[in-house]
């Protein structure tokens, strides 16, 4: 409270982590109010830092979410681990995201002793997500586990597809954030480039249509943007490692593509507000998940 009574304006970083798949980037697009971060049902969907901003009355929270955690076998995936290591240094606020429903892990373990040395004193919220999947019978004996592994008491169930509990969560967040200034402008949402974020949408609409190895084999680079006064005409690369994904992602007839680029333009002229069109290109770069330089212009690389 400041002299006139009046509560000061909040304003800090608070980093999510967690394994991957477990509802990280749809707690973001849910506190933030809109997409910003991809989602799907594919584990590591999230391949590096990704800045959303969150406005309300009295607070700006920057919310960053991160790859999900897991044991790498590539040089994506290190770099990827790297990066949600990477976000937790100089934040206000950790949002540990666990899947609500299930029993803790190996890898929660790991996650809880990331936190432990890379954001040691930083306050803490346990975010046990997926609640709709949880049973009665395991509440008690999940909270009393997640708790204890990541040494807090301040924890929420949400469903974040539903938004059960967003609001109560970012209250808690909220509560955290230290008094100062807005550090992002009302308008800025994201620290993302619409270019970055229109090969991210062609990305989402690929991982939600394909299994196995294919998803995370992919990748987009969008190669060309010319603005005219009608139209935005983006072209876009899908790099695949084999070429038997080429065939796949092309499909019979290019039926696949098709439908992959129809849905993806929907969502970059929503984001554009105007109107586009998108050339997708389809290239066998073998290996390209352990190349550094690719790493580097897709803007997974540091
Ligand atoms: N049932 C249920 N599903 C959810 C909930 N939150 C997210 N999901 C689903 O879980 C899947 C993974 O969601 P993401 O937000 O992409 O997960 P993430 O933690 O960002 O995953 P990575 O980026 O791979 O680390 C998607 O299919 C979501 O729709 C929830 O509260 N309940
Ligand atoms: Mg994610």
């Amino acid at each position: 409270m400041d002299a006139g009574g009046k509560a000061a304006f909040r304003a800090g970083y608070a980093a999510l982590i967690g394994k991957p798949n477990v509802g990280k980037s749809t707690l973001l697009n849910a506190m933030v109010g809109q997409k910003v971060s991809i989602v799907s049902n594919k584990p590591q969907t999230t391949r590096r830092k990704v800045v959303g901003v969150a406005n309300g009355p009295g607070y700006q929270i920057a919310f960053i979410d991160t790859p999900g955690v897991h044991e790498a076998k590539t040089q994506l995936g290190r770099v990827m681990v790297e990066h949600a290591r990477m976000a937790l240094a100089e934040i206000d606020a950790v949002i540990a995201v666990v899947d609500g429903a299930h029993h803790p892990g190996d890898i929660d373990k790991q996650i809880a002793a990331i936190i432990e040395a890379s954001a040691e004193g930083t306050p803490r919220i346990l975010c046990m997500n997926k609640m709709d999947l949880l049973k009665a019978e395991d509440v008690q004996r999940n909270v009393d586990a997640y708790t204890a592994l990541f040494g807090t008491n301040d924890y929420m169930l949400t469903a974040a597809t539903q938004g059960v509990n967003v609001d109560r969560l970012l209250g808690m967040i909220v509560d955290l954030m230290p008094e100062g200034e807005p550090m992002f402008a009302e308008d800025e949402f994201t620290d993302q480039s619409s270019r970055f974020m229109a090969g991210e949408m062609v990305r989402e609409k690929i991982l939600e249509a394909t299994r196995q190895e294919v998803p995370h084999s992919v990748a987009v680079m969008v190669d060309s943007w010319t603005d005219s006064p009608e139209l935005t005409h983006i072209g876009a690369t899908i790099l695949v490692e084999k070429a038997s994904q080429r065939g796949i992602l092309i499909g019979k007839g290019g039926q696949f593509l098709k439908s992959v680029g129809t849905k993806a333009r929907t969502d970059i002229e929503a984001m554009l507000g105007r109107s586009v069109f998108l050339e997708l290109h389809v290239k066998v770069q073998e290996g390209w998940r352990m190349s550094p330089r690719i790493l580097h212009e897709l803007e997974y690389g540091d």
